[in-house]
């Protein structure tokens, strides 16, 4: 358990809250991997272009063994699992979507793998959630905290936290 990650959870399409909640579960049974801590979950207004359909985005902080790249794998393997796939359109509407937003302090720009997630700090859909779990985590290209982020952020979209069960 040498590293902690941050994943952004979302879903657009069937029992959104259920989707997300199941694909945290299927997190923490990744080898090597738990679950530390899980932000409320949040209904938010869909982010570019591509649907109308709200989303559901919460965001988990887990300690894992696994390294990034093997970690981004596991996290496909989710989103299979689930139900997703493979769309030409970006944005598409999704049962599961999760991505890797931070990876301890690594900067890592690879063709299939970006860390920090490239649009993490102009979402609110991503930075309130985080913001719940992480205030004073800093991002390490930007310098900046994720309360900052989240007080600076120019996305409107509007984001409302759902009562807890
Ligand atoms: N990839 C690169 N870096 C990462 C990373 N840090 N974490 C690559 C995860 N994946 C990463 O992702 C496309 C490719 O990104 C992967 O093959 C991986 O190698 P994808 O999830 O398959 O495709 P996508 O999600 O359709 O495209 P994209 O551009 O990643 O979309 P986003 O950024 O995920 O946005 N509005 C609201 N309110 N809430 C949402 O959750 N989500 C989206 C999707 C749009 N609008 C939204 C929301
Ligand atoms: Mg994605």
């Amino acid at each position: 358990m040498r590293h902690r990650a941050y994943i952004g959870v979302g879903s657009n399409q069937g029992n959104k809250e259920e989707n997300c909640r199941r694909a945290v579960r299927e997190v923490g049974r990744m080898p090597r991997t738990r679950v530390r801590q899980v932000s409320a979950w949040f209904v938010t207004e869909p982010w570019g272009a591509a649907s109308t359909e709200w989303y559901v985005n919460g965001v988990a902080e887990v300690e894992t063994g696994l390294d990034p790249g093997i970690l981004l794998k596991h996290c496909q393997d989710v989103e299979r699992e689930m139900g997703r796939r493979p769309s030409p359109v970006r944005w598409a509407d999704r049962v599961i979507d999760l991505d890797i937003l931070f990876f301890d302090d690594m900067v890592l720009e690879g063709p299939e793998l970006i860390i920090p997630h490239p649009e993490l700090h102009r979402r609110r859909f991503v930075l309130a959630p985080l913001c719940e779990i992480a205030p004073d985590l800093r991002h390490p290209l930007l310098g900046s905290g994720v309360r900052e982020m989240l007080d600076q952020v120019e996305d409107n979209g509007r984001v409302r936290e759902m009562a807890s069960p």
